[in-house]
């Protein structure tokens, strides 16, 4: 897309030849992408992002209206960034039943959902055949809503758990209704700081691995990066090429969500919470180095909906959804709302001066009438 760029004034010295780079349209390197954390001059990293943003989606912001669902908060991790993993003996721990699972979908919805977006702790009982039926199930009472469901980290649990192979287990959940995938458990992927954050969890490679399988597979999917907690800029910029690295062989991640780390009730909850300044920040350099990805996106519950809302300006094309019910960050202190109806995404899209498109799962438009949806393809 042909879009007027205006020369503004940048401060940094160290951006100039980024500026030139971006400008050209030209791959940005891992030094770049450490200069640009390194960065204070926010405004130039904003209207960098933005030349990145307007050449892709022009002023287009994307939403979805989806809900989502946790299964069960019973995890055998015990990460030390997560709140809501529990261990079973835990009296605040639950699993839903199947006819809980499929009933909770149905509930809570002011407009109709077109995704429902799943994800859970490692339960150390619940079987593939039954996570395979509960898709089964969703699919059939749900028949129009695209199941987004498993980080890469369940998947490699249930492989083994199971001792099958992750492409073995990922072929089945396919078969049972899995239409994608969403991008948690990726973390950070340097070891070191796995090692504090998340120790039992897979490691980067193995995330990384999992996901080559699930495209290979023809399944799409999301990668986040988790950023606040004990990581450096190095580190950032390293999982950022990785995951670049990746989308050049498979080209299966549709959006890239950076995810503030949230402190509270972690065994973390000395660490700072992520201030304003870095949560552009990390929007608009993923913005610049993920020239792969197509999508970038301020996930409101995350930032709150008046930062999401400025990161439409710094780099991010999509605000995520109406979610319903929010169980991940909430437990870790997030001070948001649990949903927001779609009327009220659509404010914050207009108010920032972008134009709002429902979109799907894969960012295929949706029309709406009163009572129904279809997909435009
Ligand atoms: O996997 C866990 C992270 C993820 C904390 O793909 C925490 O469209 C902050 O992945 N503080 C879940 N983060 C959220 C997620 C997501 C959200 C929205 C959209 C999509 C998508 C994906 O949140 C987890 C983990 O990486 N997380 N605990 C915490 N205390």
């Amino acid at each position: 897309m042909q879009v007027h760029i205006p020369r503004v004034h940048i401060e940094d010295p160290r951006l100039q030849p980024i500026r030139d780079k971006v400008e050209a349209g030209e791959r940005l390197s891992y030094g770049d992408g450490v200069a640009l954390f390194r960065s204070s001059d926010i405004l130039a990293l904003g209207y960098l992002a933005n030349v990145v943003r307007e050449r892709k989606h022009g002023n287009v912001t994307y939403f979805n209206v989806n809900r989502h669902i946790n299964p069960t908060d019973v995890c055998v991790a015990s990460c030390r960034l997560c709140a809501f993993g529990k261990q079973k003996r835990d009296p605040r721990a639950y699993t839903m039943s199947l006819e809980q699972v499929w009933e909770t979908a149905g509930r809570g919805w002011s407009e109709k959902v077109t995704e429902f977006h799943i994800v859970g702790g490692l339960h150390p009982e619940l079987n593939l055949d039954w996570y395979c039926k509960m898709l089964s199930g969703l699919k059939e009472r749900y028949p129009e809503i695209h199941l987004k469901a498993f980080t890469m980290v369940e998947i490699g649990y249930f492989a083994r758990r199971e001792k099958k192979s992750v492409r073995d287990v990922l072929v089945r959940l396919r078969d049972a209704g899995m239409d994608s995938m969403p991008g948690g458990g990726a973390e950070v992927f340097c070891d070191r700081v796995r090692r504090i954050i998340c120790d039992h969890k897979l490691t980067g490679d193995e995330w990384l691995e999992t996901a080559r399988i699930a495209h290979e597979l023809g399944l799409h999917s999301n990668c986040t990066m988790l950023y606040g907690h004990i990581e450096n800029e190095e580190d950032r910029v390293d999982h950022l090429v990785k995951l670049r690295a990746l989308q050049d062989e498979t080209n299966g991640f549709v959006t890239f969500i950076p995810l503030a780390f949230h402190p509270d009730n972690t065994a973390l909850s000395h660490v700072p919470k992520t201030t304003g300044f870095d949560d552009l920040k990390n929007i608009a350099v993923a913005r610049l180095m993920l020239d792969n990805i197509p999508h970038v996106k301020a996930y409101w519950v995350m930032m709150t909906p008046k930062i999401a809302q400025v990161a439409l300006r710094f780099g991010a094309d999509d605000l995520d959804g109406t979610v319903v019910e929010e169980k991940i960050y909430h437990d870790a202190g997030a001070t948001t709302t649990q949903s927001l109806r779609r009327g009220e995404l659509l404010r914050l899209i207009r108010l920032a001066g972008r134009e709002p498109v429902e979109r799907d799962t894969l960012y295929r438009p949706v029309q709406r009438t009163e009572t129904a949806f279809t997909v435009l393809v």
